[in-house]
């Protein structure tokens, strides 16, 4: 057996049982695809990432992938090699993906779930095979000539990558300074040095689509006059897809780094090695930075989605850790030295550790899974009576909470919790978390930091949008409460979600108050970038709550309809976490909201000196 344990039955619960997969596919929507299909794929793919594709998990941490400077090339571990296409050769790189690109059409919430398993066994194969997924963005973006270009990419099962950042442009992607030299023949000549660059450079396939931003000479300084250009590591014949000469981008370094080490992260350097390296404008439109949303918000799904399934295999390789190990004796038995010894699982602090767990990585997954539906406006109906225009802006109200929450809390779980029920033994490489760990670091710091999902989810998701898609989920959250479900049992926990949605809408109004405060005192607006972060945190834990009670109510209504063995304890589990949660965590929000009423400016007043 390998480091990835899949939850499948989670993901069953939450596709059928919670989220309503089945009517979405009757809807029509997704063709032929139907409830048997959707859960032979699932199967398979969980066989698949436990299996093949969990394999080179370590092997290829050790044994990272080897930069040659002078041929400008990267070789990638054969064992990680043999993951990668187990992958692709099954064809999964093609699901999600349109029917012109060889794919099949799939509802988002069934390519989360497969995303998950094979981002939980090894992140940097999903990453490395989303070429085809890349093809799609361009196709979509594409003029009709460059839609032939994306299909010859996605058949030919090439490579892509997304490249934004340089030296001086991380956060703040405006900065970039990578120029664009239109040609005569109305191609363009790009010329800079980007860095980190994810998947710049494999020998896995044929060649290679980079997405890049740079700017036309005499462009507006900012996003804004940033363009996106289509740049092939080699020329190709635009019929046939045949293969040319190279073209002018070249690999020039790869960085050593804490974690991920399979995924190869590069620097990229446009036209400096004699070659011009030639682009070809996306959409023939200078729309850079908005087409390049288009990529970044699925990667930002999939980083949310990484860091909650590490969480998932993290719990379940510290529970099944913590019901072998004895240790001690029970605690009510403490000052008996001869009362037997117990499996760890017995003593308070490991159950509330082991909750805990639980509690985030289940409730993290149906919040990705629920954000997923908003991503097919079918689905979207089904699941929040959203309409199509209301599904897109609560999609884009909670990427940022999958991502940045989903990135914040796994690794903060994973170090502190998950490694933690190993004790000495968590911090060996025996075991997988101490890769879990540093794997799932850098999820809180690539496409876009926290801070930085935190000031989109206040002001762009939040003001910009006028409340809207926060009202619609409020609005869900309130509709649930008034239901008064369950038979009268969760009474106190829902009077706890009952103050932690108060909580939430408390901080909401005084983060507005300052931003209406900045119009006499600019400095009002310090307040907001202060609390923001702990905002973004707070809500995230409502909507845990709100998940986790929503499943306690089904499972009680499954148990109460009679169930078998197995799933009686899935189900009391799902009754236990929501519980748990509700008394545990939610009532924190309540000090949140002080500390954010609280505000002062203080800190931005002090001397850098006193740091
Ligand atoms: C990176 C990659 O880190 C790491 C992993 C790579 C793995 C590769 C594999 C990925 C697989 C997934 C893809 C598969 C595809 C599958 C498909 C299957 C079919 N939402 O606020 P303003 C736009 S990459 C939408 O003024 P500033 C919008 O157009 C590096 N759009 O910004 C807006 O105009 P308007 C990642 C948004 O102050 C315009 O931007 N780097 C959003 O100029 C300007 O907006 C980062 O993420 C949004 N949320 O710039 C950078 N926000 O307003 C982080 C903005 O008119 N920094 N736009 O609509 C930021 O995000 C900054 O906030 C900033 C600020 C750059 C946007
Ligand atoms: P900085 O922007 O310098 O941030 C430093 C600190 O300051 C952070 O804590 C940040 O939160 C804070 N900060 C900065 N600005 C603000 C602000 N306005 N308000 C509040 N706080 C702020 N990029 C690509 O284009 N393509 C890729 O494929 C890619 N892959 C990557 C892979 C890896 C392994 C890594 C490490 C990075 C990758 N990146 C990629 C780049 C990544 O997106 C950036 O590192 C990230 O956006 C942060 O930029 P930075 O590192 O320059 O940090």
């Amino acid at each position: 057996m390998g480091h990835y344990k899949s939850n499948m039955r989670d993901l069953h619960f939450n596709l059928f049982e919670m989220f309503e997969l089945d009517k979405v596919l009757e809807s029509g929507a997704f063709g032929d695809l139907d409830h048997e299909t959707a859960v032979d794929m699932l199967r398979e793919v969980k066989a698949l990432a436990e299996g093949p594709i969990a394999e080179s998990f370590a092997d290829a941490d050790r044994n990272p992938p080897v930069f040659d400077p002078d041929a400008h090339t990267v070789t990638v571990p054969e064992s990680f090699k043999k993951s990668y296409n187990a992958f692709v050769e099954g064809g999964w790189d093609k699901i999600g993906v349109a029917e012109e690109l060889g794919g099949l059409p799939a509802p988002r919430s069934l390519y989360w779930a497969i995303g998950e398993m094979i981002l939980g066994a090894n992140p940097p194969v999903f990453m490395y095979a989303a070429g085809s997924g890349f093809a799609n963005i361009f196709f979509e973006n594409g003029t009709d000539e460059q839609k032939k270009w994306a299909a010859i990419s996605a058949e030919r099962g090439w490579g892509a990558t997304m490249v934004l950042t340089e030296p001086d442009a991380g956060s703040d992607v405006g900065a970039a300074r990578t120029k664009a030299v239109k040609q005569e023949d109305g191609t363009w000549h790009i010329d800079g040095v980007k860095r980190f660059i994810t998947s710049a450079d494999q020998d896995m396939t044929e060649s290679i689509i980079h997405l890049v931003l740079a700017r036309p000479e005499g462009a507006k300084p900012g996003t804004k006059g940033l363009s996106l250009f289509f740049v092939p590591k080699y020329h190709f014949d635009h019929e046939t897809g045949e293969l040319g000469e190279r073209n002018g981008v070249f690999v020039t370094n790869v960085e050593h780094k804490m974690g991920i080490k399979s995924s190869a992260t590069c620097e990229l350097t446009f036209g400096q090695h004699g070659t011009p390296a030639v682009g070809w404008l996306v959409g023939e439109v200078h729309d850079g930075i908005a087409q390049m949303f288009d990529v970044i918000e699925h990667a930002r799904m999939m980083v949310g989605t990484k860091a909650i399934s590490t969480l998932s295999t993290g719990y379940l390789n510290a529970l099944e850790y913590a019901k072998e190990r004895v240790q001690g004796a029970d605690l009510t038995q403490m000052t008996d030295k001869a009362a037997p010894r117990v499996a760890i699982t017995h003593h308070p602090d490991v159950r509330r550790s082991l909750m805990t767990q639980k509690a985030y990585a289940e409730g993290m997954r149906a919040i990705y899974l629920y954000t997923a539906s908003h991503q097919d406006a079918v689905a979207a109906n089904i699941v929040s009576g959203a309409d199509e225009k209301m599904a897109h802006k609560v999609n884009d109200l909670l990427l940022p909470i999958v991502k940045g929450v989903g990135s914040e809390r796994a690794y903060s779980l994973l170090s502190h919790e998950s490694l933690q029920t190993l004790g000495g033994s968590g911090f060996l490489q025996d075991y997988p978390i101490e890769q879990y760990v540093r794997d799932s670091k850098i999820d809180s710091l690539y496409e876009g930091t926290t801070a930085i999902q935190a000031q989109d989810f206040f002001f762009r998701k939040i003001i910009r949008d006028k409340g809207a898609a926060l009202a619609h989920v409020s609005g869900q959250i309130q509709e649930f409460l008034d239901a008064e479900g369950g038979n009268g049992r969760l009474k106190a926990e829902r009077a706890l979600l009952k103050t932690a949605l108060e909580d939430v809408q408390a901080m909401t109004g005084t983060l507005m108050g300052y931003l209406m405060g900045a119009q006499e005192n600019p400095k009002e607006l310090y307040k907001v970038g202060l609390g923001s972060v702990r905002y973004l945190l707070a809500v995230g834990d409502l909507l845990i709550g709100w998940m986790l009670l929503r499943q306690a109510e089904v499972a009680l209504a499954a148990l109460d309809a009679g169930v078998s063995e197995d799933d009686t304890a899935f189900y009391n589990g799902k009754i236990a976490v929501a519980s748990f949660f509700a008394k545990n965590m939610l009532p924190l929000l309540t000090a949140v909201r002080g500390t954010v009423e609280n505000i002062d400016l203080d800190v931005m007043e002090v001397d850098e000196s006193v740091f």
